[in-house]
């Protein structure tokens, strides 16, 4: 089913549409000028749409995949027994998309920004699930010492730069990254996702008109998981094709199944390459879904539970991946074996970040600003 520009009163948008909406004669709004074609890098990605994974590249999809929902699972359980304090967002139904995405990143020079939604950008990045944990337990242990929670995780040493809880805010600072990797001449690019939300803030546009002015090495990437809180997109957003919107800065849009991760990783080796020869920025909408609440405290009366389960059942992300691992002639029970690996780390992370302390009061003081004064 085709996106709809949103009427004053739109009825939600059904989210059981094709991940990939229907063209309508507008998507050649730009035809007018040869120079500018909004559709080269969709068509480039159409062109060869599954990533051609090995047998070992697969098996890592799912194994990170899996990692990540097994423990937003236990992130859920142990906001529930009181552990963790404060917002708790999961990601769970988005994994394809951080793993698509960040399988296809050069960890040494490139770099990631996010919203609050980030737990999964951090495991996909292959910081240890023990410093997460830790973290959203607020203990010392954690990756940001227990003072930033599920929000504000950040790894400057993994060029991991958070963990934002304004709104859109990422994206401002994502340009800077990118124009830091374009003056440092370091060969890097910043990788700055955010929400359908999020993508009708202002400071989003002014970033777009920035980085397509001075070519930076930035791809945006947009989280269509349906809903901002309790708003479906269709309700908010006057063009929920959310890739089209970097048009009148000429950056050139693509439009992703993002509950596939090979065709996730496929569109990512495009728009990377794209970005790393030097020919500007690229923004990504990933059409996604997520199943739990916006956060924990969401009581999701804004949407109905046949409407969950249906993704669940036909677009989930861990699902497809078990089928064509079947269809690669791995059984049923090796891939239970590496469940049950990944829910001992997923237990043994728990664990530590239990048994680990909290800060020092002293903490407090320490970090507050950049430098001494
Ligand atoms: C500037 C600002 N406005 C409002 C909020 C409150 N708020 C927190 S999350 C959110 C919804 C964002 O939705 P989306 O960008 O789609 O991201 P998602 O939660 O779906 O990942 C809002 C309005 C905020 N944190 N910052
Ligand atoms: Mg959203």
């Amino acid at each position: 089913m085709a996106k709809k520009p949103a009427a004053s009163k739109a009825p939600a948008k059904s989210a059981a549409r094709s991940r990939t909406k229907a063209k309508s004669p507008q998507t050649a709004a730009p035809s007018d000028d040869p120079d500018f074609i909004l559709h080269s890098l969709q068509e480039e990605f159409e062109a060869a749409k599954s990533f051609a994974a090995s047998d070992e590249q697969l098996m890592e999809f799912y194994r990170q995949m899996l990692l990540i929902r097994r423990f937003e699972e236990k992130a859920g359980q142990l906001y529930g027994l009181g552990l963790i304090g404060g917002f708790c967002h999961l990601y769970i139904g988005q994994e394809a998309v951080a793993i698509g995405l960040q399988s296809a990143l050069d960890n040494d020079k490139d770099s990631v920004i996010t919203g609050y939604r980030d737990h999964g950008h951090m495991l996909a990045y292959g910081i240890d699930p023990k410093v997460i944990m830790a973290e959203l337990t607020g203990r010392e242990a954690g990756i940001s010492k227990g003072k930033g929670g599920s929000m504000h995780m950040f790894s400057t040493e993994h060029k991991f730069y958070g963990g934002h809880g304004i709104v859109g805010a990422q994206v401002a600072l994502g340009g800077g990254l990118a124009l830091a990797h374009q003056y440092n001449e370091d060969g890097g690019l910043c990788l700055a996702y955010f929400g359908d939300g999020a993508a009708n803030q202002g400071q989003v546009y002014e970033t777009f008109n920035m980085a397509a002015l001075w070519n930076l090495p930035i791809v945006f990437v947009v989280e269509d998981n349906q809903y901002a809180m309790g708003t479906a997109s269709a309700r908010s957003s006057a063009e929920t094709r959310f890739y089209r919107r970097g048009t009148a800065f000429r950056i050139p849009g693509m439009e992703v199944n993002g509950m596939d991760v090979l065709e996730v990783r496929a569109a990512a080796e495009v728009a990377f390459k794209h970005v790393r020869d030097g020919k500007g920025p690229v923004l990504m909408e990933l059409n996604t879904y997520r199943y739990r609440g916006h956060s924990m405290s969401d009581p999701a009366k804004y949407r109905t539970r046949d409407e969950v389960q249906e993704q669940r059942d036909n677009h989930d992300p861990i699902e497809r991946m078990k089928e064509v691992l079947i269809k690669a002639g791995h059984d049923e029970a090796d891939l239970k074996a590496i469940d049950k690996d990944i829910r001992k780390v997923v237990t043994e992370a728990a664990d530590f970040a239990e048994s680990s302390p909290e800060p020092a009061p002293g903490e407090l003081y320490t970090e507050v600003l950049v430098e001494e004064y």
